[in-house]
This record gives C-alpha cells, sequence and structure tokens, in this order.
C-alpha cells in the first residue's frame, strides 16, 4: 500500500468520509444502478449524504438519474454506505477511478457489498422491472482492476449465502448470469444472441469490475440486476433511457423492501 496507489487514494477518501459523516466505520456498502434510486428510500433515514467530490479520488456523475451522492445511512444495527452513483467504464476515466468506491468502501470498514444495476434482459419472461439476482458474469470489457500477477480467485464470487437469503425472503427472485459489455452504445442483436450462446442471461454496462475489486478486497458480494428493458432483438421494441428510469420507478418498492430486509442480516 505505497503512496499514491489506487489504495493508498481509498484509504484517503475512506478517512475523509469518517471526518465528514461522523462515522468511523461503515459495515456494508451498496451501489446503486440506473433505476435503483427509489429503492433506497426504504433504507432509512440517512444520517449524512455528502457529495462524491468532497472525497479524494472521486468525479461527478455523468448519467442521468444518477445522483453523485453518498450516504450514510444507519439500517438496524449496521452502518451502510450508499453510493448513489457509479463511474462507468465507457467514461474514460480508467479502471481505477470505476471500482474506487468499492476500494473507499473497502477500506471504510465494509465486509459486503450489494452491487446493483439496470440491465437488459435475455429472458423474455423477464418483463421490465423484474429484480434478478447475479450467479455469476462474463466480462467482455476485456480489463480487469487487478494489476500484475494477482490471481484472485472469482470461485462463487456473487456470495451463495447471500444468494440464498435473499430468495428465502423473495421466493419468486430469479438468478442470471451477467455479462458486461464495455458500451455505451447497447448491444446489437448478434451480440444479444452471442451474449446468450456463451452462457449469459443478463446485458450490462458495469457491475463486473466492481465485483472482482471487492473480491480482491475480500468483501462478500451480492449482486442484483434490475432487467429494466428486453435486450436488443428479443422484443421487437428499440430501447430508450427512459424506458429505464421507469421501470425503476415501477419497481421501487419491491426491491426497496429486499434491500431493507437482507442489508441488515448481511
Ligand atoms: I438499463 O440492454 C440497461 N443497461 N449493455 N444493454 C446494456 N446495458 C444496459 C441495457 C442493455 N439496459
Amino acid at each position: 500500500m505505497t503512496e499514491g496507489t489506487p489504495y493508498q487514494l481509498a484509504q484517503e477518501a475512506a478517512t475523509e468520509l469518517a471526518r465528514i459523516t461522523g462515522v468511523e466505520r461503515h459495515d456494508v456498502a451498496l451501489v446503486l444502478g440506473s433505476g435503483w434510486l427509489p429503492a433506497v428510500d426504504a433504507l432509512g433515514t440517512p444520517n449524512a449524504e455528502i457529495d462524491t467530490t468532497d472525497l479524494p479520488g472521486f468525479s461527478a456523475a455523468a448519467v442521468a438519474g444518477h445522483s453523485g451522492k453518498i450516504r450514510s445511512v444507519r439500517a438496524g444495527e449496521k452502518n451502510l454506505l450508499v453510493f448513489l452513483s457509479r463511474t462507468h467504464y465507457y467514461e474514460g476515466k480508467g479502471v481505477a477511478a470505476v471500482v474506487h468506491p468499492v476500494r473507499t468502501a473497502a477500506a471504510a470498514g465494509c465486509r459486503a457489498i450489494v452491487l446493483t444495476n439496470g440491465c437488459g434482459g435475455l429472458k423474455p419472461t423477464w418483463s421490465p422491472g423484474t429484480p434478478v439476482l447475479i450467479s455469476d458474469h462474463i466480462n467482455l470489457t476485456g480489463t480487469s482492476p487487478l494489476v500484475g500477477a494477482n490471481f484472485v480467485d472469482l470461485t462463487d464470487l456473487y456470495s451463495p449465502r447471500l444468494r440464498a437469503r435473499a430468495k428465502e425472503l423473495d421466493p419468486s427472485l430469479d438468478e442470471g448470469v451477467y455479462v458486461q459489455f464495455p458500451g455505451p452504445h447497447y448491444e446489437t442483436p448478434a451480440e444479444v444472441r452471442m451474449a446468450g450462446i456463451i452462457g449469459g442471461t443478463l446485458v450490462g454496462m458495469s457491475t463486473t469490475l466492481e465485483a472482482i475489486a471487492a473480491r480482491e478486497a475480500k468483501m462478500e458480494v451480492l449482486g442484483i440486476s434490475l432487467v429494466t428493458n428486453l435486450a436488443a432483438g428479443i422484443s421487437d421494441q428499440p430501447l430508450n433511457h427512459a424506458e429505464v428510469l421507469e421501470a425503476g420507478r415501477a419497481a421501487a418498492s419491491r426491491m426497496g423492501e429486499l434491500l431493507a430486509r437482507i442489508v441488515p442480516e448481511i
């Protein structure tokens, strides 16, 4: 952890976070994806809300429906660190910027992280607004947050324990394999077919790099996708961002309840 490394920058952000929020240590982190914002209010009253740009290493949010804020929320006995936005790989700020919130959460004390996203679904039965547990991923970005001979094991990356608990709380929850494309364009129908052939059922532009960084930091990972649209070519409808935001609003109470029930137990 020498000076000037991404890990050092995350440690500095965590120290500043503790100072600004007055919360010395956080327990569980939550990263909100497209469409998830309405669900977060169910988690509890924020103790503090800060701008990401108040912390070292963070830049401003770039996507409508993402807010560049971080909340510290007391949920049961746990201090929750909620990132209301993320940096996407397609912003071109580099992989270290993408996983900086994850490393900051680890440095702040978090032993578990809930990664959420909005994505396209390959199963026609997943209508917009369906939450799906991520069981595994395929990283098609061609990159990694890890540098050097750091051979991190990704078996059971998406915690079987937390997936089982989520399904106990909501037996209707399905599971899927999340395929991260670089974006920012959506896939072609042929690319969506490819994603299916290689074993994917969800397509999106986030999450896998963050999950890898979380595993490196020895955090337990729960991944939940909100299927906001059927992937290109699965339905005959074109894709648009308004549909994404609307699907989130429609599913907010169901997802908020799930998060509120599972997070204090993590
Ligand atoms: I929301 O269909 C959302 N994000 N790659 N494909 C990809 N990302 C997405 C999609 C989608 N929907």
